[in-house]
This record gives C-alpha cells, sequence and structure tokens, in this order.
C-alpha cells in the first residue's frame, strides 16, 4: 500500500476529506485537493465553526480568518473577512494574484469582489437564534470541544509526493470583534515544508499562536521526530505555560513526506480523518487528559 496521496483533516470531516481524495486519486495536486476539501466545510452551514453558518462575534457578525500554504512555501492568508463563504479560495487568490501574503478586513472583502466573488449573507437562522440567546448572559467562555469544535486544518500529499495545507474558521464563536486567532497565521494555525512535512492546529488560537505550534511541530519533524512525537511536543510547550490540566482544548496534526501521520490533542474528544489507499478513517486522537 502507498503512502501517499494522502489526506489528514482535523475533526470528522468525512465529506471534505472525500473531496480531497477525490483530486488526489486523479492524480491532481495537493494545493487544489486542499482548497477543494476545506471548501466543503465552509459551505456546509451545519458547521458552525467555519464559513457560511458558523458562529458570529459578539456583534452578530460572522468573520472568517483563513490560509493556504503549497509545496513551493508560497502563501496566502485572510484575516477579519465578512460577507464572502469561501474564505480559503481568497487566500489563494491573495497567493497567487498578489505580491502579499494577507489581506485583512474590508480590504480582504474588497479584493474578493474584484476577484469574482460574490456577496453573502454568513449568519444563519440557526446560529442567529444561538447568538440571540447568548446574548442573555453574553457569558464568554468556549466550552471544550463544543462551542468552538470544527475549524478545518488540512494537510495533503500528492501522487508526486508533494505538500500542501489549509485552515480555515469563523474563530471563537461570541468573540470580541476583530479578534484573529490562529488558523490564518502562517506557522500558528498551519505550515507546510515540502522537505519535511506539515502541521495544522486547532482550538483555542491564542495559544497556538504564543508558540507558534504548527512551526514548531514542522521544525521538530526536520529534527526526526514523527509526527506523532512532534504534535506531543508541541502539546507539552502549551501545557508548560499553562496548568497541566487547562479548561481549554488544543488539537494538532501533522504528516510528513513519507505519508506518516499523527495527532495529539489535551482533552479527549477530538478526532482527525484521514483517507489514502488505506481506506478512509476517523481516528479518535490520543490526549494528554485522559
Ligand atoms: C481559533 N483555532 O480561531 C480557531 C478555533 C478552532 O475549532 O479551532 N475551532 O482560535
Amino acid at each position: 500500500i502507498k503512502k501517499y496521496p494522502r489526506v489528514i483533516a482535523t475533526w470528522d470531516v468525512p465529506n471534505a476529506t472525500a473531496k480531497a481524495w477525490e483530486i488526489l486519486e486523479k492524480g491532481g495536486n495537493s494545493l487544489d485537493a486542499v482548497e477543494q476539501g476545506v471548501r466543503m466545510e465552509e459551505a456546509d452551514v451545519n458547521n458552525q465553526s467555519v464559513g457560511k453558518g458558523g458562529r458570529p462575534d459578539r456583534d452578530g457578525n460572522v468573520t472568517l480568518d483563513a490560509c493556504i500554504m503549497d509545496k513551493d512555501s508560497n502563501c496566502g492568508a485572510v484575516v477579519y473577512l465578512q460577507n464572502i463563504t469561501h474564505a480559503v479560495s481568497v487566500a489563494r487568490k491573495v497567493m497567487e494574484e498578489t505580491p502579499h501574503v494577507m489581506l485583512a478586513g474590508k480590504g480582504a472583502e474588497q479584493f474578493a469582489y474584484e476577484n469574482g466573488f460574490k456577496k453573502e449573507d454568513l449568519l444563519t437562522e440557526a446560529s442567529k437564534k444561538e447568538w440571540l440567546e447568548w446574548k442573555k448572559t453574553s457569558k464568554y467562555q468556549p466550552i471544550i470541544n463544543i462551542e468552538n469544535h470544527d475549524t478545518i486544518g488540512m494537510l495533503a500529499l500528492d501522487k508526486n509526493g508533494d505538500i500542501a495545507g489549509a485552515c480555515t474558521t469563523s474563530g471563537m464563536a461570541y468573540k470580541i470583534g476583530g479578534r484573529v486567532g490562529d488558523s490564518p497565521i502562517i506557522g500558528a494555525g498551519l505550515f507546510v515544508d515540502n522537505e519535511v512535512g506539515g502541521a495544522t492546529a486547532t482550538g483555542v488560537g491564542e495559544e497556538v499562536v504564543r508558540t507558534v505550534g504548527s512551526f514548531l511541530i514542522v521544525e521538530l519533524m526536520r529534527q526526526g521526530k514523527s509526527p506523532q512525537e512532534a504534535c506531543e511536543e508541541g502539546v507539552k510547550r502549551i501545557l508548560a505555560r499553562n496548568s497541566d490540566r487547562p479548561d481549554f482544548q488544543i488539537g494538532f496534526i501533522a504528516m510528513n513526506k513519507a505519508g506518516e501521520t499523527g495527532g495529539y490533542c489535551i482533552h479527549p474528544g477530538f478526532s482527525y480523518r484521514e483517507f489514502s489507499e488505506e481506506g478512509h478513517t476517523n481516528t479518535a486522537s490520543e490526549s494528554h487528559i485522559k
């Protein structure tokens, strides 16, 4: 059995990994696979952590963060993007059509319209209803694995063994307006290096930004750690500056150039999807707290 092509993604996202696999299986490249893969979640209004249907900030605005990175270390990102479902595709446009890496807010939105993206209302009735309910107490307290579940980070190795990654999210529910997390930050929420492999993160983004989590994991793999060992070390680095039993969740996944994968998280409940010649699997991640 060949170790690649292969795709791996955070959380149980079978539609997204199946889409990416469809592209990889036909001989498509890893960049198209991750973009098309995560778009499935962006379009899915039932995923309330990504794209359309995402939970809003505390003022009721849905604001998206996303990034993408290819085998040549080209990268693109958008932060605080409103009214556009496919943030990852805007990020890809930033990567391919501009001399920049990151566009924010109004500028990113304007750039998206200029590139043919259409304006959409991203706040669904379901997410609006939950937000109005939340407003009654307005207590900002992320609930482990529940409230902020399902940000998608995806890594793909194509038939040539080239890696790409993408990460997209509506961020922490009911965040302060303007808040940006780890997901669109290259090195934090996502990092790939075609000599080594890639890593991506989910959970409380502030902790991932502080430790430059995905970059750290790729560097640890460069030094010889397996994807599993590197993810464990990434979580340990976060625990070192918190309590040993923090009340927030972080989940990392990683894949190296040989197609070996791993995942690790703080609390039980995190899982990751993989699709390869070996089949389509959902793996319950090992966790620091049992
Ligand atoms: C963030 N890391 O904005 C994201 C949230 C997340 O599943 O991963 N949700 O901090």
